[in-house]
């Protein structure tokens, strides 16, 4: 387990690469270049730039967290071809500094979805909370207007740019289904993984979330059965997934050990984060900890240890703990204590295995 951190680049975080550094065992940030709208050829001197920067405190830039795709390519449009050569420009770019896996989802309009980026929790921390009854009935439009209009942060697929114009997007959307957007999946990949797989590069879907439809919008990667059909869609190393618990976890019938274990060799990138499910349906992204929510957190880490899992792993979100101003799930403190917990189950599943190993020779 290759352990990396997101980092929202100079100037649009409020978290160090000193800071990063002093995480232990945290060798690679996982970076985009989040002024890039979707759709376009990343440029080199941004990429360089980055590259100077994780150089000079000794991290690698092996994962992309993301390449966003052009809604023009979900929807199926003729326009999707131009989009789609842009982007095997940028994996070629990307290539060259040596990135080895891009992260990427193909949720129509927004990117995850909550409710409440602020929720107050019982111990003074807040977190990110979904109210699934408010979601159900809720205008689009309140929802931009409460995440896209935070002034401190612009958040990754929420640019007011592409909000704009989300009327349009919702109207070209009207039509299509699950199926088509799997064929439209289908076309991106037919073009893309032969690419990614020429520059030793893993594709990453990362999972909806919520792992529900919303708005009436479709969603395709949703359970164990959805992430087996994009596997299946092109049968290749470079076609996998982000295996994200936290996302996945919103739903409690997804088994993600299971998945795990199944999925093992297509799991370039996992995100590992805990969420309390209520009755409800409501969920909020709670501590690392097994026991703080629903998801089986030292069950996920014990199947990636027994499955031989080699891939990057990031804690993905965290609380805001100790007064801390961070973008929502992106601060420091929680995500550094969910990494040394993902560390405590690993190095107790090494440890126990080197103990097994020694009673039997
Ligand atoms: C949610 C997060 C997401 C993710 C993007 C991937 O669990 O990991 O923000 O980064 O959806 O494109
Ligand atoms: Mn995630």
């Amino acid at each position: 387990m290759k352990m990396v951190f997101r980092w929202y680049g100079e100037g649009n975080d409020t978290v160090t690469l000193a800071q990063i550094k002093q995480i232990p065992g945290v060798e690679g940030i996982v970076w985009a270049l989040h002024d890039v709208p979707a759709g376009e050829e990343w440029p080199m001197d941004k990429i360089m730039a980055y590259k100077r920067l994780a150089d000079a405190h000794g991290f690698h830039l092996d994962v992309v967290e993301s390449v966003n795709i052009h809604d023009d390519i979900k929807l199926g449009l003729p326009s999707r071809d131009l989009y789609i050569e842009n982007y095997k420009r940028t994996i070629a770019k990307l290539a060259t500094v040596g990135v080895k896996t891009i992260c990427y989802n193909f949720m129509p309009v927004f990117d995850w979805v909550r409710t409440d980026l602020y929720k107050e929790m019982e111990d003074g921390s807040t977190a990110l909370f979904m109210e699934k009854a408010k979601i159900a009935d809720m205008d689009p439009m309140e929802l931009v207007r409460k995440i896209a209009g935070n002034p401190a942060f612009t958040m990754p697929g929420w640019e007011p740019e592409r909000l704009g114009k989300l009327t349009e997007l919702f109207a070209a959307y009207r039509d299509v289904t699950e199926a088509d957007l799997r064929s439209h999946l289908a076309y991106f990949l037919e073009q893309i993984v032969p690419v990614a797989e020429h520059y030793d590069i893993k594709m990453a879907i990362h999972p909806d979330d919520p792992p529900y439809p919303i708005f009436g919008l479709p969603r395709i990667v949703k359970n164990r059965d959805d992430i087996r059909a994009i596997l299946d869609l092109v049968d290749s190393p470079s076609n996998g997934v982000t295996l994200c618990s936290g996302s996945l976890g919103a739903n409690p019938d997804n088994d993600i050990p299971a998945m795990v274990r199944e999925f093992a060799g297509r799991i370039p990138f996992a995100h590992i984060r805990n969420v309390k499910v209520y009755d409800n349906g409501d969920f909020i992204e709670t501590s690392h900890r097994t026991q703080d929510g629903t998801v089986d957190i030292s069950g996920i880490v014990m199947a990636y240890h027994d499955t031989g899992f080699n891939g990057y792993a990031r804690p993905d979100h965290g609380r805001h703990i100790w007064d801390e101003k961070c973008r929502p799930g992106y601060g420091l403190y929680d995500r550094a204590l969910g990494i040394m917990y993902l560390w405590g189950v690993w190095d107790a599943c090494e440890r126990s295995r080197q103990t097994t190993k020694e009673a039997i020779s």
